[in-house]
């Protein structure tokens, strides 16, 4: 392959979409230089379990750090460059509104602004998000949809992405926004909703807690699709003739409670719902146990009550489709958890 192997080069690659990115461009013969921060508690497990660890050139780097960004696109010139880095966790931007902004917002402008300088033919792709659309102002929502968001994370978002459009217009920048809808699969974070339940249904199913799932709203409706499809998606954007904004999506929604009902249904739980608001109570027939309530602890300053995304531009243009259905996804997240916990054993 010689000088003719691309160089990608991805932040925030200890993550659920940074392990699925790097594995698809290694099985794409591309170079992948992982970023990931030296202080994070964030561990490799994730590469690990991917099996891709060792093909990966780690680098330690710093998003805050202007001078370092710099410095490695000086030395590298990616021909890609993947930000996948953020403080994603809705809830904690609330709690982290400032450390938010600066990550997910100023980060993005040190990366830009490297690229201008240092590296400017590197093709950049921005993780933007569906909670942009926040208090949804049409659905479906689609590129067109105007912007409402509602957290400290989906303003910090907001303003990345169109930093990422005014680059691509002011400088000629290949730079690709991929306003991606809520994607899921066995590497998610725990804090998650998704992998909070399933996690939570394998201990059960493993008799490793006798517990109840607590969850806060059980009404929102997500968009959920795999997120291995959608990392194909990130890459397909930044290898077309010019840059652009694409929303990825399953284009189905469902309540939080529907993935509880059909996740326990996998793990050998035959849940109804009995009460309502924050009295409402999950119970398993088979046994007669409670199975989940509600904490409102979990309860959110401002929701984003549906999201429901319309991917017929990434259809037509970048001829993208998932390929996992949400009942498909919902079981192959109960059943890995249930295998690393028989693991355990
Ligand atoms: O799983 P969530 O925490 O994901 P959320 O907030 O939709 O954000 C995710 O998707 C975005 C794309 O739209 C990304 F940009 C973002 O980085 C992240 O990946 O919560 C989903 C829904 C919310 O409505 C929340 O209120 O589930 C509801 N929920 C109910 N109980 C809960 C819980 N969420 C969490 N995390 N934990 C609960 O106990």
């Amino acid at each position: 392959m010689g000088n003719t192997q691309k160089k990608a080069m991805i932040t925030g690659i200890t993550g659920q979409d940074g392990g699925y990115l790097a594995k698809f461009l290694l099985s794409k013969g591309y170079r992948v230089i992982g970023l990931f921060r030296r202080g994070a508690t964030d561990t490799f497990e994730k590469l690990k379990e991917h099996g891709i660890f060792e093909q990966i050139e780690m680098v330690g780097f710093e998003l805050m750090e202007f001078s370092n960004i710099c410095r490695l696109m000086k030395a590298y010139k990616p021909d890609e460059f993947y930000n996948l880095a953020a403080q994603s966790f809705v809830a904690a931007s609330w709690e982290e509104p400032i450390y938010t902004l600066q990550a997910d917002a100023t980060g993005v402008a040190n990366i830009l602004e490297a690229i201008r300088e240092f590296s400017p033919k590197t093709k950049f792709y921005q993780a933007s998000t569906s909670e942009m659309f926040g208090k949804v102002q049409a659905i479906p929502q689609n590129e067109t949809t105007p912007f409402y968001p509602r957290s400290p994370y989906g303003c910090a978002k907001l303003y990345a992405h169109w930093l990422t459009v005014n680059y691509r217009e002011s400088f000629g920048i290949f730079a690709c926004s991929g306003i991606l809808f809520n994607h899921e699969s066995p590497m998610r974070g725990k804090e998650f909703v998704t992998r909070k339940i399933t996690d939570h249904f394998a201990k059960l199913h493993c008799g490793l807690t006798n517990k109840p799932l607590e969850l806060g709203n059980l009404n929102a409706k997500r968009d959920w699709g795999f997120a291995g499809d959608y990392v194909e998606g990130m890459w397909m954007m930044l290898q077309q003739d010019h840059p652009d904004t694409y929303v990825l999506s399953s284009e189905e929604t469902h309540p939080i409670r529907d993935f509880v009902t059909i996740a326990g249904k996998y793990a050998g739980f035959d849940i109804t719902w009995e009460g309502e608001g924050s009295q409402e109570i999950g119970v398993d027939k088979n046994s007669n146990k409670v199975v989940v309530k509600v904490n409102p602890k979990f309860f959110r300053p401002a929701e984003v009550d549906i999201l429901l995304g319309d991917s017929s531009k990434a259809h037509s243009r970048l001829n993208w489709k998932r390929k996992v259905s949400y009942e498909q996804l919902c079981e192959m997240m109960v059943k890995t958890d249930i295998e690393r916990y028989k693991k355990l054993r």
